[in-house]
């Protein structure tokens, strides 16, 4: 096949990270706009906060090779499914599975495919709810099914995963056992902190409810 010049390679890695970066862009909005239902139905904030990113050209690269697959533009869009990521950090365990709910209902959402981290959790420890969904992204020429990885997850959750990826990026993977061992008894107490955080909100929510309906008879 004819080497495609380079000018060309540069386009064509432009208009598709334009699509990465807009598909970001409505997800964004999307879940906004989940948040806002939420709270005006539940009454209370689920979501601590969203981060979103486009994957850095070196990790595109790394990732490929590390995956065994050609470094090329077309690769890139075949095989990974984390170009465009979005992170959302929620209090407790129950939100992430309801916004979970609220997102597969969005009719122009397709999830391609979910990894639920947290009822299956890793060897590792490492607790998350992903889902792998396509949005479209309207260009003059028609729609483009753009692919995006949301990741789901409790602060609790976050905190240990962030802790665990810096371990795993300076030992290069290769972390030592009582390291590995350690971070996996934390994430069994992430785990319970959560459980916890959980059955104690719910205590107050129903205390609250009581004190409102005491008060209601008096
Ligand atoms: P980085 O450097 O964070 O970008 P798939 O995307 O489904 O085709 P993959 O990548 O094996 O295949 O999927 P998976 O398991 O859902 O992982 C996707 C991303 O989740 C990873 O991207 C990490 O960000 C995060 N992740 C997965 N496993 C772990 C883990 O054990 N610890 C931590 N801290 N994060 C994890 P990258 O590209 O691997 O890494």
């Amino acid at each position: 096949m004819a080497s495609i010049p380079k000018n060309n390679q540069i386009d064509q890695w432009r208009s598709i990270m334009f699509l990465y970066d807009s598909a970001l862009k409505a997800i964004n909005t999307k879940i906004e706009i989940i948040n806002n239902e939420f709270v005006q139905i539940n009454k209370y904030n689920p979501i601590e906060h969203v981060k979103s990113r486009l994957k850095t050209p070196e990790s595109i690269v790394k990732k490929l090779k590390r995956s065994g697959y050609d470094v090329t533009i077309d690769s890139m869009i075949e095989k990974l499914s984390d170009i465009a990521g979005i992170r959302i950090i929620c209090s407790f365990r129950s939100d992430i599975y309801q916004i979970v709910d609220m997102i597969e209902r969005q009719k122009d959402i397709t999830v391609l495919y979910i990894k639920d981290y947290i009822k299956n959790p890793k060897p590792n420890g490492y607790r998350s709810y992903h889902m792998v969904v396509t949005i479209p992204i309207y260009l003059t020429s028609g729609p483009v099914e753009t692919k995006v990885e949301i990741q789901i997850r409790t602060v609790a959750m976050d905190f240990w995963a962030s802790l665990e990826h810096k371990i795993y990026y300076k030992f290069e993977g290769d972390a030592p056992d009582n390291l590995q061992q350690e971070l996996k008894d934390c994430a069994d107490m992430v785990d319970m902190l959560d459980a916890k955080m959980f059955s104690l909100n719910e205590r107050i929510l129903s205390y609250s409810k009581n004190n409102i309906a005491e008060q209601q008879e008096d």
